[in-house]
């Protein structure tokens, strides 16, 4: 995707690669939307099932803005985070946070996509509404979005609500790439038949965050990653490389009596990528709602898929009916 050879500091090939593909197979009526202006799509599906489609990598670069990963180095725990997204006219996805406070880009390579993003300080209730029949980006579209441009809703500065809310407004065209920051709300319905590519990410900016999510929801993940850095951070050879592990580190360490983060709602497990908002399933390893898999903290317990069925499989087997949010799907 990007000739361009230079190193980033902290860019490493990543070992583990797979490429998963998603395809929106069909258009439902929206309750909301006129039979001219059919609608949103039912559950996305990952082709092959949960398989990565590792043929792909041979053409996958990333653009360097973007290298700086540091979930490269989560080595064979991390969960799947990059995709190949095709969906047709009106698919999309509802609005959510990406998860564990990653970041992601989004390179479209045919068709047009309408992003509204906004900032992680805009709370979840003031760009969702009550009552919408689902959670697609199309209804959210015909529902939401006329509501924040009202002209009632302009105050003494002259701006709207949508306008003093910060909402970003992008008309993504084919070989443009869309960045959304960590924590930012957004949501995306196609304007025609796209295809695109996305990848979530954890830069040295959002580490902190990215880190505060991580501990509680993914902790072995999390535990790993942290060993590395030290391990990094002691790299003799190259001492530039080595300040900047030794402060992510020093970050994690002087976070560790802030206490767990509460769950954010909107935070993809309930949505992300490609064609349905509300299409997450826990059960596809390979969905993109399910990039970090987590959502919500887990008071301690793993939150990632594997952990979960097995503490059902256990309660399970004990006869003991398996307690507490975290396990529920
Ligand atoms: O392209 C899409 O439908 C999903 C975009 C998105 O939410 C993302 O890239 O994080
Ligand atoms: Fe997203």
């Amino acid at each position: 995707m990007d000739s361009d050879k230079e190193e980033d500091l902290v860019h490493e090939e990543p070992r583990i690669p797979p490429v998963s593909l998603k395809l929106n197979l069909e258009a439902p009526k929206s309750p909301v939307l006129t039979p001219a202006s059919p609608t949103p799509l039912s559950p996305t599906d990952t082709f092959p099932p949960s398989k990565p489609t590792c043929e792909m990598l041979a053409d996958y670069k990333v653009p360097r803005y973007f290298r700086d990963d540091l979930f490269q180095y989560t080595g064979s725990r991390r969960p799947p985070h990059r995709w190949v997204v095709i969906g047709p006219k009106r698919s999309g996805t509802g609005i959510h946070v990406d998860p564990l406070g990653t970041s992601a880009w989004n390179t479209l390579v045919f068709g047009h996509k309408r992003w509204a993003l906004f900032p992680p300080t805009v709370p979840k209730h003031m760009v969702t509404m009550r009552g919408m029949p689902d959670h697609e980006a199309a209804t959210w579209f015909v529902m939401v979005y006329p509501r924040l441009h009202d002209s009632s809703t302009i105050d003494a500065s002259g701006k709207t609500l949508a306008e003093r809310l910060g909402i970003i407004d992008i008309i993504q065209r084919p070989g443009e790439t869309v960045f959304v920051p960590g924590g930012w709300h957004h949501l995306v319905i196609n304007l025609d038949f796209t295809v695109g590519v996305t990848q979530n990410f954890c830069s040295v900016p959002n580490w902190e965050t990215v880190w505060l999510k991580t501990r509680n929801s993914r902790p072995r993940m999390g535990k790993r990653l942290l060993e590395k850095f030290v391990e990094f951070s002691k790299d003799e050879k190259d001492s530039g490389r080595a300040a900047v592990f030794q402060g992510l580190v020093d970050i994690a360490t002087a976070v560790s009596f802030v206490p767990a983060l509460p769950p954010s709602t909107t935070e993809s497990s309930s949505s992300s990528s490609s064609s349905s908002s509300s299409a997450s399933s826990e059960t596809d390893g390979a969905s993109k709602d399910n990039t970090q898999s987590e959502s919500s903290d887990g008071g301690g317990l793993c939150l990632c898929r594997k952990c979960k069925i097995r503490r059902k499989r256990r309660a399970g087997t004990l006869g003991i009916p398996s307690s507490g949010k975290a396990d529920k799907k």
